[in-house]
């Protein structure tokens, strides 16, 4: 695996020197201060590659911009409203100028509205540690109880719906204000923070769009640019839904490995493939990671490497995020998976056998805890740690191997 590290910018707390000293052989990253739709210049593309090359003291960091994450599909593009041709054609541009940069790998995502949710941002494991979770109970106080969306009730079955209205009626006024703001963070402007009206306004623009629909329209989107990747030679990765299965009354279509079979047969090309990403599938009971790549390996030109654990097997369900060991993918399976496609591509001569990898999220432990201005998940040391156990793991099945 080729080892990368997310990189939010200039403004990210962990720099490149620390992600350096972590190990890390590239970064991932993407111009996140330009508007959605708009066209990322090769100036500032540019201008991130030369910050990712250097160290706080000038000298070069060797470490180059490996993987875009993500260059943002618009509203407009998935509801195919408004400007979406206009941003199709941008995004195009942006491709083009990526690759003309040096840049082959972009990962994207098609999730209508919500790109990631949980309740809890810092939940307290029992040895202090904090991690992210997804409470169901408390996403239904939020949906059916502070959102007050319409018809919100009828998505959760009745035990979920009587422990939402028990929890709600006892939260205080500040419980509910964090709760909100911790389900809209992944929503887009969440950082200048959405009302609830604002929310409500985002839903209604997907009325017309149900399952199908967003489908027809995907096809359309991977009709236009996956031609023009296979032919400049960049690798397209679609993130799927985070968590796998419909919230907010949205339609999800990348939640399970019959959506991914679906979506890469639509438009049946190399560089039409996906990003692994074994926390967001691993919400699910019935994906099986460790085959996924079996199957689907020589589509896979990223990989998130990160685990989960389901308080029970229903879809949905709540779910935290355990150590990268730990959680409910057997994650020893899912590199030794990884390992075996890298050697079937090396064996083809393929010149991407190594295949993008980066320990995703973290538990926040040691100094993390308390370290501000950082995206949630993305703390500096406990993502070191899961690095260091996937590349442990790595070196023994290679070691293996030969
Ligand atoms: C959250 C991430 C997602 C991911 C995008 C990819 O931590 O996994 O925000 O970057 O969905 O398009």
């Amino acid at each position: 695996m080729h080892h990368t590290w997310r990189w939010f910018g200039p403004r990210d707390p962990v720099s490149v020197d620390e992600m350096l000293q972590a190990g890390v052989r590239g970064v991932v990253s993407a111009l996140h201060h330009v508007p959605t739709g708009e066209v990322w210049s090769l100036d500032e593309i540019k201008k991130r590659q030369a910050e990712i090359a250097m160290m706080s003291d000038g000298s070069p960091s060797g470490l180059g911009w490996d993987v875009v994450e993500s260059l943002p599909v618009s509203e407009a593009i998935k509801t195919q409203s408004g400007a979406w041709r206009d941003h199709t054609q941008n995004w195009i541009t942006s491709m083009r100028h990526l690759r003309e940069a040096g840049i082959e790998v972009i990962c994207y995502n098609f999730m209508p509205v919500l790109d990631w949710t949980r309740t809890d941002l810092a939940w307290r494991r029992p040895n202090g540690a904090r991690c992210m979770r997804f409470d169901l109970a408390d996403f239904a106080a939020f949906d059916i109880h502070i959102l007050a969306r319409p018809g919100a009730a009828e998505d959760f079955p009745e035990p979920v719906r009587d422990e939402a209205a028990r929890r709600f009626a006892q939260m205080s006024e500040d419980r509910k204000r964090a709760l909100a703001a911790n389900v809209v963070c992944g929503l887009p402007g969440a950082a200048e923070t959405l009302s609830m009206e604002d929310v409500r306004d985002l839903l209604s623009s997907y009325a017309p769009v149900n399952d199908q629909v967003l489908r027809r329209n995907f096809h359309a989107f991977l009709e236009q640019v996956a031609p023009v990747a296979q032919d400049i030679g960049v690798r397209l990765c679609c993130h799927p839904d985070d968590p796998p299965f419909g919230l907010l009354g949205l339609p999800r279509i990348m939640s399970t490995e019959a959506d991914y079979a679906e979506r890469m047969g639509s438009v049946d090309l190399p560089a039409n493939g996906i990003t692994l990403c074994s926390g967001s599938l691993g919400a699910r009971g019935d994906n099986d990671l460790p085959g996924m790549m079996r199957r689907m390996g020589s589509r896979v030109h990223f990989l998130h490497l990160r685990n989960v654990r389901r308080d029970k097997d229903t879809v949905p369900c709540s779910f935290f995020e355990d150590e990268h060991l730990g959680g409910q993918t057997d994650m020893v399976a899912l590199v030794a998976e990884i390992v075996a496609e890298e050697a079937r591509r090396a064996r083809t001569g393929r010149e991407d056998a190594q295949i993008p990898m980066r320990p995703d999220h973290g538990q926040d432990i040691l100094d993390d805890i308390g370290r501000s201005g950082g995206q949630p998940g993305y703390p500096a040391i406990g993502r070191l740690k899961g690095l260091a156990e996937l590349r442990g793991v790595e070196a023994a099945l290679t070691r293996q191997l030969s």
